[in-house]
């Protein structure tokens, strides 16, 4: 008798009706190549982004955190934390091989590989290409494999969804590894501040806070009545992600139908200025990550999401195809000043490019206000199986 399994029967893991999915997270990605590229950036804290007046922080290296430098802060707040601070200019080139490196190291092991910007990505490994079978095992390789290729750090989450795995991968920062088996996953999430979930940022924290949620277990506690009056669209995602619940699948480039890309502010925005300045930032990144998918769309999306939670959006379709930076600049400026002077300030701007001539370009940031699994019944994922020792 062979030990190998039959391949007509579903896998264990298939059985338990459980993925084991991979989140991968590289750690202060532009600063660790500009530290990595010139040495004497190593070991100083180092902000990626411009130093002038309205410039604003897109990657800390861990020496600035110590100071509380972070990401989408702005430059001049960075250097008042951390006077010492080094600003770099982003090498987008640089970030882009170190990117295609990764995910070279990513399909080798699968092809079920979903990125989400240049430095993360979802891998589902339920059935890896060379049979390992442990996520645990293939996630501790890949960290070794990326840090042979690129000589940078990588971070890695492995659970059963991509919420959780998403969640793990932050666990350990930066150079760390963590697992979420299956029976964890609620009580895991339910430990954590509330600010550790995807899409919470500052405002919805302090909102929630004022509502006296403060866990993930006040967050499970309350209805989902409660929640949706009190966070319109994103009472959904919450209720579920209290619960550790996610079934979204990992998708990849080949089925997505548009390029995009938003950032979460970390203080509210609402004169025309910054706003301007910002949509200009966006516009960089889609348009490099449009350009590097070689899509071709017609319509543009602007998206902003206010203190209150409400989300609008607008679009503009052409009858070519956008094809130069300055037009889709153009476009999504042109949606902005529609809607200017806003209502209150934002908290969140996003842009895409849709109607692609080619279904598949890049991966937008991940949004968990939109796309997620609708509520369900299948919390008893969560439950402990026969699984754990495949995790
Ligand atoms: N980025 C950006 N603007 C932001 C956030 C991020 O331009 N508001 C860019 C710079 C980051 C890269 O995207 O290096 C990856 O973003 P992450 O959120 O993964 O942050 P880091 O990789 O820098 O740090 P961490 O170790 O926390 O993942
Ligand atoms: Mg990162």
């Amino acid at each position: 008798m062979s030990d190998a399994p039959d391949p007509a029967l579903p896998s264990d893991a298939e059985a338990a009706g459980l993925r084991k999915i991979i989140h991968v997270d590289m750690d202060a990605f532009f600063a660790s190549v500009e530290q990595r590229d010139n040495p004497e950036l190593r070991g100083r804290p180092v902000a990626v982004g411009g130093s002038s007046g309205r410039g604003v922080v897109a990657a800390a290296s861990y020496e600035a955190r110590k100071f509380g430098v972070k990401s989408a802060m702005p430059s001049v707040t960075a250097k008042r934390l951390c006077p010492d601070l080094v600003f770099v200019k982003s090498r987008f080139d640089a970030y882009r091989e170190a990117s295609q490196q990764i995910r070279a190291v990513f399909r080798h092991h699968t092809d079920l590989v979903e990125p989400l910007s240049l430095d993360e990505a979802y891998l589902d490994v339920t059935e890896d290409r060379f049979g390992i079978g442990s996520a645990t095992r293939i996630a501790e390789l890949i960290r070794q494999e990326i840090r042979a290729k690129t000589k940078l750090t990588a971070s890695a989450g492995v659970s059963y969804n991509k919420f959780l795995a998403k969640l793990a991968s932050d666990q350990n920062k930066p150079d760390g590894l963590c697992v979420i088996r299956p029976g964890q996953g609620a009580a895991f999430v339910q430990s954590l501040p509330i600010r550790r979930f995807h899409g919470v940022g500052p405002k919805a924290e302090e909102k929630m806070k004022r509502l006296g949620i403060e866990t993930g277990a006040d967050l499970a506690a309350k209805e989902i009545e409660f929640l949706r009056t009190n966070f319109g669209s994103f009472a959904d995602y919450l209720f579920r992600a209290a619960r550790g619940i996610d079934l979204r699948p990992v998708r990849t480039h080949r089925q997505r139908k548009s390029v995009g890309g938003e950032r979460t502010f970390s203080e509210d925005i609402s004169s025309g200025s910054a706003l301007r300045e910002t949509l200009d930032r966006i516009v960089d990144i889609v348009w490099d990550r449009i350009e590097h998918n070689k899509a071709r769309g017609r319509t543009v999306t602007l998206k902003l999401k206010f203190t209150d939670f409400q989300i609008i959006t607008r679009a503009q379709s052409v009858s070519h195809w956008v094809e130069d930076k300055a037009e889709f600049a153009r476009l999504g400026h042109a949606l902005l000043e529609e809607v200017l002077p806003l209502p209150m300030p934002i908290r969140l701007m996003g842009l895409t490019l849709s109607k692609l001539d080619r279904g598949d370009g890049a991966a937008g940031d991940s949004n968990p206000d939109g796309g997620g699994p609708a509520p369900s019944d299948r919390a008893d994922r969560d439950r402990k199986t026969a699984q754990l020792s495949l995790f």
